[in-house]
């Protein structure tokens, strides 16, 4: 197989990039220090993720800089992702004070959160025909979807515009609300996307396919109409995995968090196996797959090595985002050595994860939160997670119950509900639980998502005790109560029983994204009938490429 060099400084998941490269012929060669960059590399990638400034002090601090300006003046390809792009600018809001390379004329800011959540986590379209008619540029067409996760970007207008063209650059935009900004710079035989090829996938390996074999300008006779243009709601499957009592790993699905069967001995219901299913959902059009280690509190997750080799073997032929949960914590082993949540995290993304999502732990950084007056420690998971690898790479899993009071609370937010009570209690608020809703907590779970935000979280999964497995319909007016409280996406989750409850549930609510198990898990309704009815109920949506 060909040889592709990637630039390796430990910036998340590597492993999907490697993955895509191998399913398009190439064998990875990694560059990890700059003395490696030698004038035998005939193409280079630079992926980057996470902050701004410690991706370009790391790449600084290894002595990458001059090299890589070197090699892009030699004029040999190279292909930026994500931060990558964002490091070719001269600054970004997000670390002020660190200077980026430079490659190109403007600042990057942060998405405007006003009429929309950030960071901005999703499908969204790219328009890169402006400067080429019937010509796409490295194969980015309109009529795709492309992965993005990033809180700031080059944000266009005219003027901007302009001054990045004049430097001799194409532009490929996208839309975000009502911004403008930069989804893809190319010039000579460098190309950078904001987008991560590697997660967005046909028509990302498309991408890279075209830098890999030279194509800079395709030939795209057939570009859609732009009926769907913009950032698509997310169809999120999840499989709740957990080792049955004959230890194999299996997916299974509770009802109101009981995993076992109501009839004969009760045994770990089996759903099927988790990297096969996942293929499964992937080929019929998930535009991300959770993975959930239910009962990890029970053990160290570092000794739990058949979540990692799932991911390990899952991220080999799903090419859209990967997350994976359960047991994200510091953990002391029984001769005292400690591994930190940071670590664990880390195991995960050179696994081919995308984004750790913590539960039982996030409630009790949110109570110490609380306890010393609002202060930020450092310490937490989700602190030290986002810090290292950015805060979309961080999710929180809320598992909340309902419960009834007579009348709103003052020492927590409470909603007027419409389905009071059997016993006429009008109000409630949402109780925060811990350990697979084992354990209630006296915090409520508007109060949390506020402290997870304010700690580094980037996305809520918000369960539901009360609805999870019934096939009732989400609980519309929680999600409700959560999106008043935070910025950041939320995913709906627990209670889909048809593709009506999608629907409803974009239609009804500003979730961002919307969960389902169960039904897809028992064969009732496939990802492709959820997508298909909601498109036909006029959302945007990714379809399938195959
Ligand atoms: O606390 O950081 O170790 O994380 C444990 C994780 O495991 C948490 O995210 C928690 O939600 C999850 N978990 C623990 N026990 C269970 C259980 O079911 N006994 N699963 C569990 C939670 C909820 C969703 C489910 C949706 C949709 N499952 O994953 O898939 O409710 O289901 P539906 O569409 O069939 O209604 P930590």
């Amino acid at each position: 197989m060909p040889i592709i060099h990637v630039i390796n400084v430990e910036s998340g998941n590597l492993r999907s990039l490697e993955n895509a490269l191998n399913v398009l012929g190439y064998t990875v060669e990694w560059v990890s220090s700059p003395d490696q960059i030698t004038d035998s590399i005939e193409k280079l990638i630079f992926p980057g993720v996470g902050n701004f400034g410690h991706f370009v002090k790391e790449i600084d601090a290894r002595g990458f800089i001059g090299p890589l300006k070197k090699y892009i003046e030699s004029k040999r390809p190279l292909f930026g992702i994500c931060v990558g792009l964002q490091a070719f600018f001269e600054g970004s809001e997000e670390s002020k004070t660190v200077a980026g390379l430079g490659l190109v004329p403007g600042v990057l800011s942060k998405f405007d959160d006003k009429d929309k959540s950030v960071p901005q986590i999703g499908w969204n379209s790219v328009d890169s025909r402006d400067f080429a008619e019937h010509k796409s540029l490295y194969g980015m067409v309109p009529s795709s979807k492309y992965y993005f996760v990033h809180s700031y970007a080059c944000i266009l207008d005219e003027a901007v515009k302009n001054k990045i063209e004049a430097a001799g650059w194409d532009i490929a935009t996208s839309q975000y609300g009502n911004q403008t900004f930069v989804a893809a710079i190319s010039k000579d035989n460098v190309v950078a996307t904001q987008f991560h090829p590697e997660k967005s996938g046909a028509a990302g390996l498309r991408v890279i396919d075209a830098f890999l074999k030279g194509k800079k300008y395709v030939e795209d006779p057939v570009i859609a109409p732009q009926t769907s243009f913009g950032l698509t709601k997310r169809v999120i499957a999840c499989l709740d995995v957990r080792t049955n009592d004959q230890g194999d790993l299996v997916v299974t699905k509770g009802d109101q968090y009981d995993v076992r069967e109501k009839t004969g001995e009760g045994h770990v219901r089996n759903l099927g196996k988790p990297v096969s299913m996942a293929e499964k959902y992937y080929k019929d059009g998930a535009d991300e797959v959770t993975f959930l280690n239910i009962t990890s509190f029970r053990d160290c997750p570092v000794q739990d090595l058949p979540m990692l080799e799932v991911l390990r073997q899952t991220s080999k032929t799903v090419f859209v985002p990967l997350t994976v949960g359960g047991g994200i914590r510091d953990v002391t082993d029984s001769s005292g050595n400690v591994t930190t949540a940071l670590q664990v995290a880390t195991q995960y993304f050179m696994s081919g994860a995308d984004k750790v999502s913590i539960g039982s732990d996030a409630v009790f950084a949110a109570e110490e939160y609380y306890k010393s007056g609002k202060k930020l420690s450092g310490k937490t998971p989700m602190e030290t997670i986002s810090a290292a690898y950015g805060v979309q790479a961080v999710v929180v899993s809320v598992d909340p119950k309902r419960v009834y009071v007579d009348a709103p609370l003052t020492d927590r937010v409470c909603i007027e509900t419409k389905y009071p009570s059997a016993d006429g209690k009008k109000y409630c608020w949402y109780q925060c639980t811990v350990k697979g809703g084992r354990e209630a907590r006296d915090l409520g779970v508007f109060e949390l998502v506020q402290a997870c935000e304010a700690l580094g979280a980037g996305e809520i999964l918000l369960n539901c005790i009360d609805k999870d497995g019934t096939n009732s319909g989400f609980d519309l007016e929680l999600i409700d109560h959560v999106k008043s409280a935070v910025k950041i996406p939320v995913i709906a989750s627990s209670g889909a029983g048809n593709p009506g409850h999608f629907e409803e549930v974009f239609r009804e609510t500003s979730a961002d994204a919307a969960l389902g198990a169960g039904m897809f898990h028992r064969g009732e309704y496939s990802v492709k009938d959820v997508k298909d009815f909601l498109e036909n109920k006029g959302e945007v949506v990714r379809a399938f490429e195959p």
